[in-house]
């Protein structure tokens, strides 16, 4: 027969392993999710890295560190542009006057373009475009982790930490554009030209008569098309224009894009 009170002893000591159980496996799931979330971070600032470092002559350490300082620790819907002038002062774009390059709605025939030829340079050419480009990233209160999921959307919140990132860089951007610039629009849709895009709410805005000779519009045409260069959206565009800007516009078929795309025989300033 067992003592009187056996039991209940029993049954504390039960009770208690179940207990240092849960609490160890509490233990190791966080350990376990920190690691996650600081290799998410490694990856995403390797990501970050290893595309600065094809930019010679760059801080890379100091860049990442001008980048984070903006959205690090912060409400992600409480990113403004301003956030990242630190970082437009790690990395001041250079002018690359007579071959910036300009798109909306066009950014896979614009960037195979730039990738396939050598004479135009698009935001995402440049140091600042190209590190995040395709990427999302946004912190959080009270973490000085960098998160790349579960961020908010572009169109959630206007002070979006991605949104503000490229509303800023493409301010910076179209600050230096110089010479004769290009624009390729997409003659597909029938307003090539939207105002509320970031190429007519930012970047048009900022083209400075002082430095920029014209803007040379390429409407991208195809078989179903639907807009030209007579298209009301574009006479808005002439009319945002900085005063002494020329601008000039030229339907051209995709399909002559990509053959001067593949054919560098063809000099560029033929390809349009
Ligand atoms: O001149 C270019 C270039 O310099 C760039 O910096 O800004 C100009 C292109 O911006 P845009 O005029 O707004 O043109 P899009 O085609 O409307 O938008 C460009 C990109 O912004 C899109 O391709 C989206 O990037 P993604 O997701 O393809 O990598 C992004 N974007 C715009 N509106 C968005 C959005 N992403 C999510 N939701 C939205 N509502």
């Amino acid at each position: 027969m067992e003592p009187v009170g056996y039991r209940p002893r029993q049954k504390k000591r039960t009770k208690r392993c179940v207990v240092l159980i849960v609490l160890l496996l509490i233990i190791v799931l966080g350990v376990a999710l920190g690691l996650a979330l600081s290799r998410r971070t490694e990856t995403f600032k390797t990501t970050f890295m290893d595309r600065c470092k094809k930019f010679e002559g760059n801080d890379c350490e100091k860049i990442w560190a001008a980048f984070q300082q903006a959205y690090v620790g912060k409400d992600p819907c409480k990113v403004p542009m301003e956030a990242y002038d630190p970082l437009i002062k790690a990395a001041p774009f250079k002018p690359s006057c007579n071959r910036m390059m300009f798109w909306s709605k066009t950014k896979d025939v614009a960037h195979d373009f730039t990738d396939k030829r050598d004479c135009f340079v698009t935001l995402e050419d440049t140091l600042l475009g190209s590190v995040l480009d395709g990427l999302t990233w946004c912190g959080k209160e009270g973490s000085n982790e960098t998160f790349t999921s579960d961020c908010p959307e572009w169109a959630d919140c206007d002070d979006n930490t991605v949104r503000s990132f490229w509303s800023r860089v493409s301010a910076a951007f179209a600050e230096v554009a110089c010479g004769d610039a290009t624009a390729m629009l997409n003659g597909s849709i029938a307003t090539p030209f939207s105002q509320y895009s970031i190429f007519g709410s930012i970047e048009v805005k900022r083209f400075n008569s002082a430095n920029m000779r014209s803007l040379n519009v390429v409407l991208v045409t195809q078989e179903n098309n639907v807009s030209n260069c007579s298209n009301a959206s574009l006479k808005d565009l002439q009319k945002e224009l900085d005063k002494g800007i020329k601008y000039n516009c030229k339907e051209v078929s995709e399909a002559q894009i990509q053959a001067c795309s593949s054919n560098t025989e063809i000099p560029c300033h033929a390809c349009w």
